[in-house]
């Protein structure tokens, strides 16, 4: 049948989810869920930010991302803080960053407006996504299954 492989797939996320080594580049207030420019112009800020923090010596915190089926989860990783708590229907824009294979992006809505933030993975960024975009939109997986080679 078709829904054993779509249990298996989403069973990843169940409890405590995947837990990916990361960095939290920088979080910024945004005025809207969506747009590319929106986005991009954010993005491009907080890599400024970045850069400028790392002349005066100064690291990125080193986080853990937590992708469940709940949504995301940002924990630090020194002392296991949970420092933010994203509800999945709360997400929107997830990015992957053109100009950095291990770097995503999203917009959060919080009870102030939207936020986004973006991450730098310890790995390539690709299978984060991958995970972020199954679990946001929630249960319609069976577009993520691999292509059937079977002969028609
Ligand atoms: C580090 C290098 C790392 C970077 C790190 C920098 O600089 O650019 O690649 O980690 O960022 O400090 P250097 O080579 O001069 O030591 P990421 O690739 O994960 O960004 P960090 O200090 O913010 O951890």
């Amino acid at each position: 049948t078709k829904g054993a492989p779509q249990t298996v797939l989403f069973s990843r996320f169940n409890g405590v989810g995947v837990r990916y080594k990361a960095k939290l580049i920088g979080v910024d207030p945004v005025p809207d869920a969506h747009g590319d420019k929106m986005c991009w112009d954010s993005m491009m800020k907080l890599k400024g930010c970045e850069a400028a923090a790392r002349r005066q010596g100064k690291h990125k915190l080193r986080v853990w991302l937590n992708v469940s089926s709940s949504g995301l989860k940002i924990l630090d990783e020194r002392t296991g803080a949970l420092l933010y708590d994203h509800d999945r229907g709360r997400i929107s824009s997830l990015r992957k960053d053109d100009s950095d294979p291990r770097a995503l992006a999203y917009v959060y809505e919080t009870q102030d407006g939207y936020s986004l933030f973006y991450i730098k993975m310890a790995n390539l960024a690709g299978p984060v996504l991958a995970d972020i975009d199954v679990v946001c939109q929630g249960v319609n997986l069976e577009t993520h299954e691999e292509p059937s080679e079977e002969p028609t």
